[in-house]
């Protein structure tokens, strides 16, 4: 029996358009709690007035030495503090402090940045009155950096009469907008390799890219760029890149994404887009 003949234009051709949807994300709004502890002059006691007595959305419903809030050791006599992380980096506005007991004791709020800097937002007067909870809301002009915590300083001298406590603390920012903005991403294989295409329509604050390849789409990621592929486009104008990926084997295959990098440090990723490499002939 007479074999077909075998077909030359086996190349299998994978494209996958991912669209602008979902690759257009913009800053959105957040309003957060605070979700852990970085640190903590002093607590009163664990778990009772412990700095994790802050965490969370507020519990304390009354003005007063209630063991829902964080009170520092001393009731007078000392500066205190209170510094607390939050589940999204934001570029940080403002900040709400719920005080319960002793209202007016803010002096001064410092803001943490990716590497663990602090950086100073706000120091002034506290104008919270006791006799009910307070909502301190300061705010200020919104952080170029994403902020990753909040450290408040507590000036216990403020009501020589009692404690100074937090019950809760909300961070007010946007988060990292994607700011590269995508017309197509494609992974063909070329030769003995995979030729990773991407085309921009605008870039904003864009660094540059990072390739990452799985053998699964939803499995692990390994970067393949072993230095960042940079920047071309800008606000007004997109650009086309191309990588190729040669550490491959025929037969298999492979999934990409593509990471944008803004100057800030945070990152968006697009994809995944795959390839299938045609077995050797
Ligand atoms: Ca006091
Ligand atoms: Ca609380």
């Amino acid at each position: 029996m007479k074999k077909p003949a075998k077909k030359l234009c086996a190349v299998t051709v994978t494209f996958l358009f991912v669209f602008g949807t979902i690759l257009t994300a913009r800053a959105a709004d957040v309003d957060q709690w605070a979700s852990n502890v970085i640190g903590f002059s002093t607590e009163w006691s664990r778990p009772a007035w412990s700095a994790e007595q802050a965490l969370g959305e507020p519990n304390t419903l009354h003005y007063g030495d209630i063991s829902t809030a964080w009170a520092p050791s001393p009731q007078n006599g000392s500066l205190e503090y209170l510094t607390l992380g939050f589940p999204v980096p934001v570029h940080a506005d403002g900040v709400t402090i719920r005080e319960t007991c002793g209202n007016g004791f803010v002096y001064r709020i410092d803001v943490i940045d990716a590497d663990g800097a602090y950086h100073t937002v706000w120091t002034g007067a506290d104008p919270s009155l006791p006799g009910a909870p307070a909502d301190f809301e300061v705010a200020w002009t919104e952080t170029s950096f994403l902020v990753y915590g909040v450290k408040i300083y507590v000036d216990t001298n403020h009501d020589m009469g009692t404690w100074e406590e937090i019950d809760a603390v909300q961070l007010h920012g946007s988060d990292s907008p994607t700011l590269v903005e995508m017309a197509s991403l494609t992974a063909t294989p070329s030769g003995n390799g995979v030729l990773i295409e991407w085309q921009t329509t605008s870039e904003i604050d864009n660094v540059g890219f990072h390739l990452w390849r799985s053998r699964a789409g939803n499995g692990k990621y390994k970067r393949i760029t072993s230095q960042i592929v940079p920047a071309q486009g800008s606000a007004v104008m997109g650009s086309f890149y191309a990588f190729e990926d040669e550490n491959v084997l025929p037969g298999k295959r492979y999934f990409y994404k593509l990471e944008d990098m803004d100057s800030s440090g945070a990152t968006t990723l697009h994809g995944p887009v795959k390839a299938r490499i045609p077995n050797e002939r």
